[in-house]
Formats: C-alpha cells, sequence, structure tokens
C-alpha cells in the first residue's frame, strides 16, 4: 500500500472510453495525474509495443497497460474507497460487467466506424458527408478500421448513420441491470459504473448522431452519469 503520493502518468486520448474509465477511477480515490495525450495508433505503439492499445498508466516507475489491470493496480496500491463491492458475489458480477460493457459498446461503435469509413472509401454519401468527427480520428483504431475497410474485410450489409438497433437493446439491457439501485449491482460506486459512464458520455457528445436522443430516453442512465461524475469529481 501506497505511502506518499505516487507519480501517475495515463497516456491515451482522455475521452477515450477506456482511458475516460482510469481517469475516473483515479478521481474517485483521489489521486492526481499527468494525462499524456497521444494520437493515433503509431504514438499508441510507442508506449505498449506489446499491444498498441492504450490506456497505458505509469505508476512511478512502473508501467502498466490495459484498462483492468490499470484498475486492480490502483485498487491494491489505494484500497479507499473499493473499486468493487466487498461482497464476492456482487464483486464478480460488477466485474462481469465491466468485461461486458466494454466489449459491448466498443463493438457497436467500431461497427459504426466501419460504415463511416466504408462510405468515405467508396466515396459514397452515407448520410455522414463530414466522416467522423476529428476527436474520433486520434483513436488509434481507425487506422485498423480504415485498413480492413480498405481490403475489403469489413462485414458487408451495413448501413445507416446511427447505431445499429440493437445497440438501443444493449442500453435497455443497462437500464435492467441497474434496476432501482443507484449503482449496478450495489448502493456504491464500482468499476462497473466507471466503465458503463466512460462509454455513455461519449453518446452524450453525439460522436455518433442519435447518441444524446438514446441517452436521454433512459432517465436512469443520466443519473448514474451524474451520480458517477460527482464520486469521481469529474
Ligand atoms: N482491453 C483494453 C482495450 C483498450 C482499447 O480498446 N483501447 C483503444 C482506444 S479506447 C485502442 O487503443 N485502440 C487502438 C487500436 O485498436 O489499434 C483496455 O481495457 O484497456
Amino acid at each position: 500500500v501506497a505511502t506518499s503520493a505516487p507519480r501517475i502518468l495515463v497516456y491515451g486520448p482522455p475521452r477515450a472510453p477506456f482511458n475516460a474509465k482510469v481517469l475516473l477511477a483515479l478521481g474517485v480515490k483521489r489521486l492526481d495525474c499527468k494525462v499524456v495525450e497521444l494520437s493515433g495508433s503509431a504514438e499508441f505503439r510507442k508506449v505498449n509495443p506489446e499491444t498498441g492499445m492504450v490506456p497505458v498508466m505509469d505508476y512511478d516507475d512502473r508501467r502498466i497497460h490495459d484498462s483492468a489491470r490499470i484498475l486492480d493496480w490502483i485498487d491494491e496500491q489505494h484500497p479507499e474507497p473499493p473499486l468493487v463491492a466487498r461482497d464476492p458475489r456482487v464483486a464478480r458480477s460488477q466485474r462481469g460487467l465491466e468485461a461486458w460493457i466494454g466489449e459491448t459498446f466498443y463493438f457497436y461503435w467500431l461497427r459504426w466506424l466501419r460504415v463511416q469509413l466504408a462510405a468515405e472509401v467508396a466515396g459514397a454519401d452515407a448520410g455522414a458527408s463530414e466522416g467522423p468527427p476529428g476527436e474520433l480520428a486520434r483513436m488509434g483504431v481507425l487506422d485498423r478500421v480504415r485498413a480492413a475497410v480498405s481490403d475489403g474485410s469489413f462485414p458487408a450489409g451495413l448501413s445507416g448513420t446511427g447505431f445499429s438497433p440493437e445497440f438501443s437493446r444493449r442500453l435497455d439491457d443497462l437500464v435492467g441491470f441497474l434496476g432501482e439501485r443507484p449503482y449496478l449491482y450495489a448502493e456504491r460506486v464500482s468499476r462497473a459504473d466507471l466503465t458503463a459512464v466512460a462509454f455513455l458520455r461519449t453518446l452524450e457528445w453525439g460522436w455518433v448522431p442519435g447518441g444524446p436522443d438514446l441517452l436521454r430516453a433512459r432517465p436512469s442512465l443520466g443519473a448514474l452519469m451524474q451520480r458517477v461524475a460527482r464520486d469521481a469529481g469529474c
């Protein structure tokens, strides 16, 4: 357990969801950090040659990548307040949900991105003539998706400018998981909530057309976002 304030650097675009999740966790722990903005996969690879993914965190002399491992580390070094429930069964559910949210939301987001880029490559106007917002261009994944689109290895039959209809059902799943409780499976904030809110914020920002409406239609998710913002102070 850490005794003096650690030197913490978090590498990557701060609004990229997995990065935002780490920043929220540091906020909950009231730990200061410095954000090192990176842009694009080449820069990501410099700090994480192994997978080329961000977030990457430097904690004093230690470099850690992968948001879940980073949260494990922060929680070990700074146990209060804990990032999972003390009840092991609830903790398991929260970790399960953390993984589910990360995979699910990222999947639909990537799918949307592919449609945009496919339209761009085809020179067609899929209704998104402006292309993806500049912010998305800084997320390294764009390079990879663009390559997949150019060589034809993206799934066919996708169209439209917003998220696919299934995405709204995944949001409804989240509403169901939350139910009447203030936080996911619990009365206190956990890493599941931090992951959810990191992704929900991208809806609020309207990166994908229709995102803000999807959120407005689900007030319990908006309330969760407010609670977590208060807990994390950011
Ligand atoms: N499982 C990883 C996922 C991280 C991730 O997908 N990061 C994205 C940005 S939010 C990335 O680095 N993408 C670069 C790429 O796909 O090449 C985590 O939780 O940290």
